[in-house]
């Protein structure tokens, strides 16, 4: 079938929006007629060129949300009409990672997805007969996309669509490594560096887990605006201070609980470890780097009780967790509407990544039809 999609043909180029070939869902995989998707930096990072596994040409975007069209050979747990999130993380219930228990890194597709092709090996996606790479598995930048069946999560249908797509990457990603990853207490200090779409939906996490303190950080006061209507106690502009970690160890007496790194950027990897209480501060890091980019501290703020810990997707098992997150949402438990700052057509994608860089919006969602 044709469908519209926007292809990001090499680094550092805007995305073209074109007519493209889809091909139908192969055994185990549904297509999916997407409502909508949300733009995240990481979509913003790939395009970058600084992604160590970036594959072009593509069709990215991985916040989508959507309705099964047709489902391919053997699928049995979705049908036609139900309504999905689809999963960057897949959650099979059945490989070692998923028996673990232990994560919800499932590895199921990992022969594949990273490769930028379907279980089979091949690309469901091609243009003007030039083949084109799958994103994350989601590929949302598109009105439809093909996309394994443990890769799909079913929602209520009554979940506004071009909402709860945020539930496909940053509301989860925030709040779940909050509530997952760190498993903040309550009377918990917490800084939250970086208050994007991410970086406010740590703060989201850490009123819901009862964090008496919640340190707001970011280079651009604009934001601060949102993360204390958010629930952000405190608010530190990052380019007024000399030494952030000595700042917030001396803010809060002796460093906080939680630090939670929502930029991607190495350094201030390094500085929230440092503001980080000796003996039990946990550093959370979310934000991703560039290829050749590492952390690096000295090894006696380790020894001295400090952990570094890392998060995908909050820690999020797809599948069984992210219904109760859209009845949250729906319940009004999680925020959802305070994080659409901007709403565009596909043909305007373009315009979320400049709105993004330009620090002007939490998340642009591109509605492709109404839901
Ligand atoms: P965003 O662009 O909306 O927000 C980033 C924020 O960081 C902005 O407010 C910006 O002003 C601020 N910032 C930039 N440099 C700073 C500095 N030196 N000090 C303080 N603040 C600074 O991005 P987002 O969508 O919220 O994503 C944040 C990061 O999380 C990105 O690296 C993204 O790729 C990553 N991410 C990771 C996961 C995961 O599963 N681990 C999921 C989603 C996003
Ligand atoms: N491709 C990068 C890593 C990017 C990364 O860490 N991605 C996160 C999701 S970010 C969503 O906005 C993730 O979940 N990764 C797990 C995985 O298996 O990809 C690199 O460094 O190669
Ligand atoms: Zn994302």
């Amino acid at each position: 079938m044709k469908t519209r999609a926007a292809i990001c043909w090499e680094p550092q180029k805007p995305l073209a929006v074109e007519e493209i070939d889809l091909d139908g869902p192969k055994a185990g995989e549904c297509l999916v007629r997407l409502a909508a998707s949300g733009v995240c930096h990481t979509d913003a990072y790939t395009m970058s060129g600084r992604d160590p596994s970036g594959l072009f040409p593509a069709v990215l975007g991985h916040e989508g949300a959507g309705v099964v069209e047709e489902i391919g050979p053997g699928v049995t747990t979705l049908r036609v009409g139900d309504h999905v999130i689809p999963l960057y993380i897949p959650e099979c219930r059945n490989c070692k990672f998923c028996l673990s228990a232990k994560t919800n890194l499932c590895g199921a597709l990992l022969a594949t997805q990273g490769k930028g092709v379907m279980p089979d090996g091949a690309s469901r996606l091609s243009y003007r007969g030039r083949m084109l790479y799958h994103y994350m598995g989601t590929s949302t930048f598109a009105e439809y996309t093909v996309v394994p069946e443990i890769a799909l999560a079913k929602i209520r249908p009554d979940a506004p669509l071009e909402k709860v797509c945020l539930l496909g990457c940053g509301i989860t990603t925030g709040v779940g490594a909050v509530l997952n990853t760190a498993k903040v207490h309550p009377g918990a200090t917490v800084a939250v560096f970086g208050l994007g779409g991410i970086g406010v939906s740590v703060v989201q996490g850490a009123v819901m887990a009862g964090a008496a303190r919640i340190i707001g950080i970011d280079t651009n006061p604009k934001k601060f605006v949102l993360a204390k209507q958010f629930g952000a106690t405190d608010v530190v502009n990052a380019s007024t201070v000399s030494n952030l970690a000595e700042a917030l160890v001396e803010m809060t007496d002796g460093g906080v609980d939680f630090a939670f790194e929502c930029i991607g950027n190495v350094e201030v990897m390094n500085q929230a470890l440092m503001a980080c209480h000796k003996g039990w501060g946990q550093c959370i890091i979310i934000g991703v780097a560039g290829a050749g980019e590492e952390i690096h501290v000295r090894p006696f703020l380790l020894v001295t009780g400090r952990v570094w810990r890392g998060t995908a997707f909050g820690g999020t098992r797809g599948r069984t967790q992210l219904p109760q997150y859209v009845d949250w949402a729906m319940s009004g438990r999680l925020k959802l509407d305070e994080y659409i700052t901007h709403t565009m057509p596909l043909e305007r994608i373009n315009d979320a990544f400049d709105l993004m860089h330009r620090g002007e919006s939490i998340r642009s969602v591109l509605r492709y039809s109404e839901s």
